[in-house]
């Protein structure tokens, strides 16, 4: 292992330290500068000069995407406006994007830790990265960018999108590194496969993988079909953007967390309370270092768990379980709550589907009803009614609740073109109690 930073392999103890020692430096900063937390913590009856260990950060008040929104476009912001060299943003399902902005240190931290996580996934100064992440006011494209070139690669700024010229870069430039959304990896692999390129003909070797949820069926599909090594890579655009956290190729189970720079809790979905290491529940995230937006107590909704056991790579970093949903995206189907990428996780277990789906909420007669549309996969030879029943059955067993299952033809979904995928399309109408936004 070549760690891109001594931090990485800290003793936790001395982490522990430094963690505090930055919160302390952080929250009176955070006080002075923004009338919101201000206002908040007064109210909440706490003096932030007082605080005096990582675990009384637990008396302060959770940061929302609410607040954001309420506050948009600037009202967190902690530096005045000429210090913002860059802003970013995330689209969001309703209304107006959550923006969020860097100073020239902050847009520093953003190049180091995309390059650490670009180490841990195996590039390394000198290789070439496909970046097919999209560039604009999504952190992905500009993000990996940063990163690359400060770890010294060569990058191609491919963005998302058309395929076919996607491709012949890679055919022609001969990249090592591929960043990517999972889905868009899938359509890669996909369009490698009808040109009759064999996975070992693709110059590729590793793949930096993240923005949405993905499953390890999706990973062996596309490692053996791009012929890569495929990582994950986390991160949201409020913490930084990509670079939250990124998963080393040694190990390949789970995420190390830049914890020097971001502190994490596990807490409780429901009540909010802290939770142990390897107990699942929200992840929430203090930026310790962040300059333009530094937010204390984010709820990122993201469910997860944190591993804080020794990794063969060497780094002390803790972990990150994959996703498990996002508090948000929960459904209440008959009373049991689902989570999208659950149904995800079960259709690598059938044989001949692909890993493409969408749930589809709909009106029933008495109460409403979840369809999951999935696609055969091209050339099998099994039944469509036989997979159908075999997912359903899976879907009754390890989830708890019953759906109904249309298998469709190789292609019928609509396929990544780069972006992030939607995977549930709600028919309903008017909301009811089935979905319930958590
Ligand atoms: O998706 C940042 C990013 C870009 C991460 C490129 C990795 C690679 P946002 O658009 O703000 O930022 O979306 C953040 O996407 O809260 C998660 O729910 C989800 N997400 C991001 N990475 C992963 C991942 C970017 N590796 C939201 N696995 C987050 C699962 C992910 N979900």
């Amino acid at each position: 292992m070549e760690p891109f930073e001594t931090t990485e392999t800290m003793e936790r103890e001395e982490l522990r330290e430094l963690q505090l020692e930055r919160l302390r430096a952080l929250l009176p900063r955070v006080r002075d500068a923004v009338p919101t937390y201000r206002g908040r913590w007064e109210e909440a009856g706490v003096d932030v000069d007082a605080i005096a260990a990582l675990d009384d950060l637990a008396r302060l008040p959770f940061t929302r995407k609410a607040d954001l929104r309420d506050t948009y476009p600037f009202g967190l912001f902690a530096v005045p406006p000429e210090q913002v060299a860059r802003i970013h943003g995330s689209s969001g399902t309703t209304g107006k994007p959550t923006i969020v902005g860097y100073t020239g240190e902050d847009l520093d931290l953003f190049a180091t830790m995309v390059a650490r996580c670009l180490v841990m996934a195996g590039a390394r100064p000198g290789m070439k990265l496909h970046n097919a992440y999209g560039y604009g006011l999504f952190t992905g494209g500009l993000g990996l960018h940063g990163g690359a070139e400060r770890l010294g690669m060569t990058v191609v700024p491919v963005s998302g999108g058309m395929t076919e010229r996607q491709v012949t870069l890679i055919e022609d430039l001969r990249p090592d590194v591929i960043c990517v959304t999972p889905t868009y990896a899938l359509t890669l692999c996909q369009a490698f496969r009808e040109r009759g390129v064999a996975p070992e003909e693709i110059s590729l070797r590793y793949a930096v993988l993240g923005a949405e949820p993905w499953t390890e069926a999706m990973r062996e599909e596309i490692d053996a079909g791009l012929g890569v090594r495929a990582t994950n890579i986390y991160g949201l655009s409020e913490i930084i953007g990509p670079g939250v956290s990124g998963e080393c190729v040694e190990a390949r189970h789970g995420s190390h967390l830049n914890e020097d720079h971001f502190l994490a809790e596990i807490v409780d979905p429901e009540t909010g309370a802290p939770l142990g290491p390897g107990e699942e529940g929200v992840l929430v995230i203090t930026t310790l270092t962040k300059q333009a937006l530094p937010l204390v107590r984010y709820w990122t909704g993201d469910i997860t768990s944190l591993d804080e056991t020794p990794c063969a790579c060497g780094r002390t970093l803790a972990r990150m379980a994959t996703i498990a949903g996002r508090t948000d995206d929960m459904l209440i189907v008959r009373g049991v709550n689902v989570y999208p990428t659950q149904v995800a996780t079960l259709l690598g277990e059938v044989a001949g589907l692909t890993s493409n789906y969408r749930l589809v909420l709909r009106r029933g007669a008495t109460m409403d009803e979840v369809e999951v549309e999935v696609e055969a996969r091209e050339g099998t030879d099994r039944h469509t009614q036989d997979m159908a029943s075999h997912l359903a059955r899976l879907i009754k067993e390890t989830i708890g609740c019953s759906m109904t299952v249309a298998v469709l033809d190789p292609g019928a979904l609509p396929r990544s073109d780069g972006g992030k995928v939607v995977r549930v399309l709600d028919q309903r109408g008017e909301p009811t109690a089935l979905a319930d936004q958590a």
